[in-house]
């Protein structure tokens, strides 16, 4: 079993308690036992940066392959920490991952197994009895903060405010004009905790900018910084692009009231915003790294670089997710097999990892590192022994669904339930999932497809489901 380093201290205190009632030889022993771990004093618990883009397809970085896009700063935490080339978000759509990221959980147990839309779910969202791994590492002593997307409730009762973070500016909603910050029905959505407040500014920098700042405010304390970015999501708009959305439900800002707009991009010119909307996100994550090297925090301090889905594949538009098949919303690969990086200098080694990862083993992960206790039993696992020991991870199931529709992996096979439809690939050979073998492989079709089953009805019936597809 793994120890924490303050379990370790604590084991250490109670033996030299211990050993000072026997006598001088083994007071000697403490004071011994004392200096060796003092000298292999354990490092603070790290800070923890979590970036996540919105929509960005496995093959759009250079990193992972691009051509198109010129990502140097994601590349460049690429090549000095671990890129995973098997890494998923829980979902195929935005909601459902930031459940399962959320609470490190299937988010069917959440009861979010589609997107919380705009139009249909206004008064539908997370329950605040889930425990989030904000509130996690704020009982911890963390510092909490999220700039960006929440996507998992709309009313301020759902804010993510009352789920552990401490800050939050951003907008609730799946996606919001990156000026006017309006979302896809027109309500105004731009929060300052729990109140809607109109800041103007490029939502991706605006975001970088909280996020520094609470950075130089809690540079002295473990602090959690949650960014999830709303690049590339449509609407696609450049920093240099202006707004295309008017308010048309609920409260309208002073300073949008009688403002103009610019009609949806569309073609090329939505192609260029697009480029410029991954390169610009790139560039935020140069930002938010560049602070923590200047506060003299970037070796205590855990930087993760992840998708919340697949990209929506439009060769026209530039969305790409390479070699795999399917995308955004769908159980094939390239609706939920994303990039994923880990950096932490000096105690991850640089290099690439096939090992099979999912935005859910996030909380447990952090848990350990914040040596912190999760209050329900979670479907994540910790990744520490594989971060810092590039240590092999318990083998296990894994499941994808998005209403009947299932994905279910046991190693390199991953078997899909699609309706009456029941397909089989080994993704080893076989990434892009071509050569369906259900056909060939009947006893180990039946027997993943009964397991599939079974773990289904585990996981969907543990709460109803509150959103839609
Ligand atoms: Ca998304």
């Amino acid at each position: 079993m793994l120890m924490s380093p303050h379990a370790r201290l604590a084991t250490v205190r109670r033996d030299g308690l211990a050993s000072r009632r026997s006598g001088w030889l083994a007071l000697l022993a403490v004071v011994l036992t004392a200096t060796v771990i003092g000298a292999a004093e354990p490092a603070p618990r790290p800070n923890i940066v979590l970036i996540m883009a919105d929509d960005l397809g496995y093959a759009e970085l250079g990193c992972y392959g691009s051509q198109r896009f010129k990502t140097p700063n994601i590349d460049a935490l690429a090549k000095s920490g671990l890129r995973l080339t098997d890494y998923h978000s829980n979902g195929a759509v935005c909601s459902p991952t930031r459940a399962a990221l959320m609470t490190g959980r299937y988010q069917q147990r959440a009861g979010i197994d589609g997107v919380v839309t705009a139009k249909a779910h206004r008064d539908t969202g997370m329950s605040l009895e889930e425990d989030t791994v904000a509130e996690l590492l704020q009982r911890a002593g963390y510092a909490t903060g999220i700039f960006g997307k929440w996507h998992l409730g709309y009313d301020s009762k759902f804010s993510p405010t009352r789920q552990g973070f401490d800050e939050f500016e951003g907008f609730v909603s799946g996606n919001v004009d990156l000026f006017s910050h309006i979302d896809q029905e027109g309500w105004f959505d731009w929060w300052v905790a729990q109140r809607l407040k109109y800041i103007a500014g490029y939502a991706p920098h605006r975001i970088t900018d909280q996020g520094i700042e609470f950075i130089r405010r809690h540079k002295d304390q473990p602090f959690f910084l949650y960014l999830p970015h709303p690049a590339p999501h449509s609407p696609y708009q450049g920093p240099g692009d202006t707004a295309n959305r008017k308010v048309r439900h609920g409260f309208e800002p002073e300073e949008l009231r009688g403002a103009t707009v610019s009609p949806r991009l569309v073609g090329d010119e939505a192609a260029r915003a697009y480029r410029e909307m991954v390169e610009d996100l790139d560039a935020q994550v140069g930002r938010v790294v560049a602070e923590l090297e200047q506060q003299g925090l970037r070796d205590n301090t855990l930087v993760i670089f992840c998708s919340d889905n697949g990209g929506i594949s439009n060769q026209t538009l530039g969305s790409d997710n390479g070699p795999l098949r399917g995308r955004k919303g769908q159980i094939y690969e390239g609706g939920h097999r994303v990039p994923g990086i880990f950096h932490w200098p000096g105690k991850i080694q640089p290099g690439t990892c096939e090992q099979t990862v999912l935005a859910f083993d996030m909380m447990p992960t952090f848990a350990a590192l914040a040596g912190a206790e999760p209050k329900a039993k979670l479907d994540g696992v910790s990744l520490q022994p594989l971060l810092l020991e590039r240590q092999q991870l318990p083998s296990r199931p894994l499941m994808w669904m998005t209403g009947e529709r299932t994905a279910y992996r046991e190693g390199d096979w991953k078997l899909l339930i699609q309706g009456r439809t029941v397909e089989l690939y080994d993704l080893k050979n076989d990434l892009g999932e071509s050569k369906d073998l259900a056909s060939t492989q009947l006893d180990r079709k039946q027997r993943m497809y009964e397991a599939a089953l079974k773990l289904r009805a585990e996981i969907r019936g543990a709460k109803p489901m509150k959103t839609g597809s």
